[in-house]
């Protein structure tokens, strides 16, 4: 069965509560860490931070490229032996640095229609990496990748709820705002997922807030939800894989681990890793006068 999914790719767009500082508080839900995690393989490439207030030139520049949306690239993960692509881009809202209000752009609908579009088209916009990227577009340091030609079908989404606590942002609002979401989402008749994002840092009453909302008559038993950490990186590939097979309609069903039991094998992971990693230096790094940066280069894949 999971065959099916063998060359086929997968277009998946990455949600959330968005907007002014007034609408989302202090700082946003973690829709970029969620995709910056997923599409980026190496841990020294994961950044905590990016923007989303920006001034008049970046919005202009090739990677924003004047539309409320970041192309993330494409990467390829490996499933009981077959491989899943996808292609994954984040729907947000780009400030104004001046006037601290929303960029305004050929498209006048509010988020909650616009971030559930069937498609989404940007003509030689640039695959996003980072926020120092942005300005620096044309800068070697930065790998030039163009998003697919013509208009790119999104296949599902991946809609973030914040479980942490955040200044200026209430459950409330959260709640009011994800609700509308998932309901134009699912109106879309493509697979959405919920992922609580932040659960690092979580609180109890706002993970019980996610489940009271997906077991929401109008939405129980359609939007799975997932729990994870984008900073630990805890069910990042597993929320995605999930939401393949149900695009897929694979009956292979992604195993999701309930979060702590995620962290815990995650940690376990990371301590063979490192294990692994003391040993390999200390059977090829003899000399005590070595120095790291050349080792780390000759060490390196
Ligand atoms: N503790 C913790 N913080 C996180 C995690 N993911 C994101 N954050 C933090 O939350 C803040 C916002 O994260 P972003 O990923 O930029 O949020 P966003 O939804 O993309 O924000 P906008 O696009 O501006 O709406 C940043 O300070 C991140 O470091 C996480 O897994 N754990
Ligand atoms: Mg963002």
């Amino acid at each position: 069965m999971a065959r099916r999914a063998e060359g086929r790719t997968f277009n998946v767009s990455v949600i959330g509560l968005s907007g002014t500082e007034r609408e989302k508080g202090q700082y946003g839900v973690g829709k970029s860490c969620l995709c910056n995690r997923f599409l980026n393989q190496v841990a020294d490439n994961y950044y905590q931070e990016h923007i989303s207030v920006l001034s008049q030139s970046d919005f202009a520049g090739r990677v924003i490229n004047n539309d409320h949306f970041l192309y993330w690239g494409s990467v390829v993960k490996t499933d009981d032996g077959n491989n899943f692509a996808f292609h994954v881009v984040e729907q947000t809202e780009f400030i104004d640095d001046v006037s601290f209000s929303p960029f305004k752009t050929a498209r006048t609908e509010t988020y909650i229609k616009r971030a559930v579009s069937g498609k989404v088209q940007s003509a030689e916009k640039l695959m996003y990496i980072c926020k120092d990227q942005l300005g620096m577009e044309t800068d070697s340091a930065y790998p030039q990748v163009l998003i697919p030609e013509g208009k790119l079908t999104i296949d599902g989404f991946l809609c973030c709820f914040d479980v942490s606590k955040v200044p200026q942002r209430s459950i409330e609002k959260q709640v009011e705002f994800v609700a509308a979401l998932l309901n134009n989402a699912l109106k879309t008749k493509k697979p959405v997922v919920l992922a609580t994002t932040k659960g690092d840092a979580s609180c109890t009453e706002y993970i019980k807030e996610a489940e009271k909302l997906i077991n929401r008559k109008e939405f129980k038993g359609n939007v799975p939800l997932v729990e994870t950490s984008a900073h630990e990186n805890i069910n990042i590939e597993a929320a995605f894989m999930l939401l393949a097979h149900l695009i897929d309609r694979t009956k292979a069903k992604s195993k999701i681990l309930p979060f702590l039991d995620a962290r815990k094998q995650r940690h376990e992971l990371l301590e063979v890793a490192k294990e692994a990693y003391i040993h390999l230096l200390r059977t090829n790094v003899t000399d005590p006068k070595a120095i790291w940066g050349a080792w780390k280069k000759k060490l390196e894949p």
